[in-house]
């Protein structure tokens, strides 16, 4: 049960954030912030204590709170954020990670190790590192170190499509998977009920569910009726200002 988020308010640089998605352009700022607000009235509506924080500037991509931390009930990791454009944020959130952890439950991804939330799944006390761009096999044994220390288990898996593991995968809970037809070969998620989500709706994908309540991107209708024909109820939004510069749902918070 997730009692707590951390956001933080798209920089106006936003439209210079790290993207591999052109076809409609740069981000329009304006948006960008109105869909932002809706997120976080969302959250607060499904209950949620939301800790706001600032946009900042110089990090084009800091309203992706997600990649430079990961947290859990025992422990706070901060990661070690791959592109160079966006490795300061872990700097920038420590100060608020440090507001909801003692000193000696936060612990640090270090170089050479690189690590991204957006790659890291959670399936009950297990997590799913994907091995991306973004997450080498070094961030993943630094993180499988720290999380085994308050028992919990992780387990890495191949990013082999694009950006994030939970771009391409995402636990549902309930034993329910959205994936790609890729994702649906892994060995390791057999175990699951695996929903595949045609291509042309990838980026729905990454729903977030939030104690049962199911946030799903706008305009993406299989993947809305798989989500709602298992039962979830939905608040769809807008995620569009997102998806120009790779950003999804669950990258826009720290849940905890
Ligand atoms: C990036 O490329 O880093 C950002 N433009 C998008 C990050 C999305 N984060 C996520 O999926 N967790």
């Amino acid at each position: 049960m997730f009692t707590k988020a951390i956001t933080r308010q798209p920089a106006k640089t936003m439209i210079d954030g790290i993207t591999t998605y052109t076809a409609e352009g740069k981000p329009i700022y304006e948006k960008a912030i109105a869909e932002h607000n809706t997120y976080v009235s969302i959250l607060k509506e499904l209950g949620l204590a939301v800790t706001e924080l600032p946009a900042l500037d110089q990090y084009p991509d800091s309203c992706f709170v997600e990649d430079p931390a990961v947290v859990m009930e025992k422990c706070a990791i901060i990661t070690n954020p791959a592109r160079p454009s966006r490795n300061g944020e872990k700097n920038e959130i420590l100060p608020t990670i440090k507001q909801f952890y003692a000193d000696d439950q936060i612990f640090k991804i270090k170089a050479p190790g690189t690590l991204e939330g957006g790659d890291v799944m959670r399936v009950g006390n297990h997590f799913y590192v994907g091995l991306s761009d973004r997450t080498n096999a070094q961030g993943a044994a630094q993180f499988n170190e720290i999380v085994t220390k308050f028992s919990y288990t992780s387990s890495t898996v191949p990013v082999t499509e694009g950006l994030h593991l939970k771009d391409f995968a995402i636990y549902l809970e309930d034993g329910n998977m959205l994936v790609t037809a890729k994702m649906n070969q892994i060995e390791a998620f057999q175990q699951y009920n695996r929903f595949v989500i045609p291509p042309e709706e990838v980026y729905a994908i990454n729903s977030l569910n939030i104690n049962g309540v199911v946030i799903v991107p706008k305009g993406y209708p299989t993947t809305l009726k798989i989500i709602t024909d298992l039962g979830y109820p939905v608040k769809l939004m807008d995620c569009s200002e997102f998806r120009k510069i790779d950003g999804s749902l669950t990258c826009l918070s720290l849940r905890f």
